[in-house]
């Protein structure tokens, strides 16, 4: 089910939902070859959401601030390769929102625990930004902001449960967005512990 959220910004409810096991496999799996971390903020915060990548760039940031890189700073090696059902997903939730030819070369793998929150802030760092990026919430939910061009506007909260898919673009593309401090909650599935996974696909590099 598909609800527009502003110009350019849709969110498909569910759309990720029969992947999820495997999504969370392929977490699991990547996660040992290039672990969690906190990073950084050039400010001198470390942000309370963990953080690793897939893909042929990375999301990081330090003291001297945040850019992509081709290799993981903690281990010197390159970032695991983007799995072909993650690159797919993507690409698909990107035709049914609307955009197609959508090919991401970078893959931020968030992870909140109970209390980890994201700030309120821009994606800029993508050289090309014609193209959509395409976020997928699984685990627990979480309360996403969506505010406007400037820092100042008044932020609309809606809701993101396991299986939501969201495909940003056009208009909306540079619109400030951040996430509440995560509550905890019973898990969506028993068997899942209490923390919700993030994969933010994105084209970095001019195609
Ligand atoms: C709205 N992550 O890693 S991506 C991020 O739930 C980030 O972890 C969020 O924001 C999370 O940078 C969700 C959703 C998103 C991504 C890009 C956007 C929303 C956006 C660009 C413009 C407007
Ligand atoms: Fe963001």
């Amino acid at each position: 089910w598909q609800e527009n959220l502003a110009p350019g910004a849709v969110i498909l409810r569910g759309y990720a939902t029969e992947y999820v096991p495997a999504l969370f496999d392929m977490i699991m799996a990547l996660s040992k070859a290039a672990p969690f971390r906190h990073l950084r903020t050039p400010s001198g915060h470390t942000m309370s959401v963990g953080m690793t990548n897939c893909g042929d760039l990375g999301w990081i940031s330090d003291e001297l601030g945040y850019r992509y890189t081709p290799t993981d700073p903690e281990t010197g090696q390159l970032w695991p390769p983007m799995p072909a059902l993650l690159r797919q997903l993507a690409e698909d939730a990107s035709s049914a929102a609307g955009y197609s030819g959508f090919n991401p070369d970078a893959c931020l793998i968030n992870r909140y625990y109970p209390g980890s929150r994201l700030t309120l802030h821009q994606d800029k760092n993508e050289r090309d930004m014609s193209q959509p990026i395409v976020s997928v919430s699984l685990g627990l939910p979480a309360m996403f902001l969506f505010g406007g061009l400037t820092r100042e506007q008044t932020c609309k909260r809606f809701p993101l449960t396991q299986g939501d898919v969201m495909v940003w673009g056009g208009p909306s593309r540079l619109n400030y967005h951040g996430v509440m401090p995560l509550k905890d909650a019973i898990p969506p599935s028993p068997a899942q512990e209490s923390v919700r996974y993030n994969l933010t696909f994105r084209r970095v590099s001019a195609i």
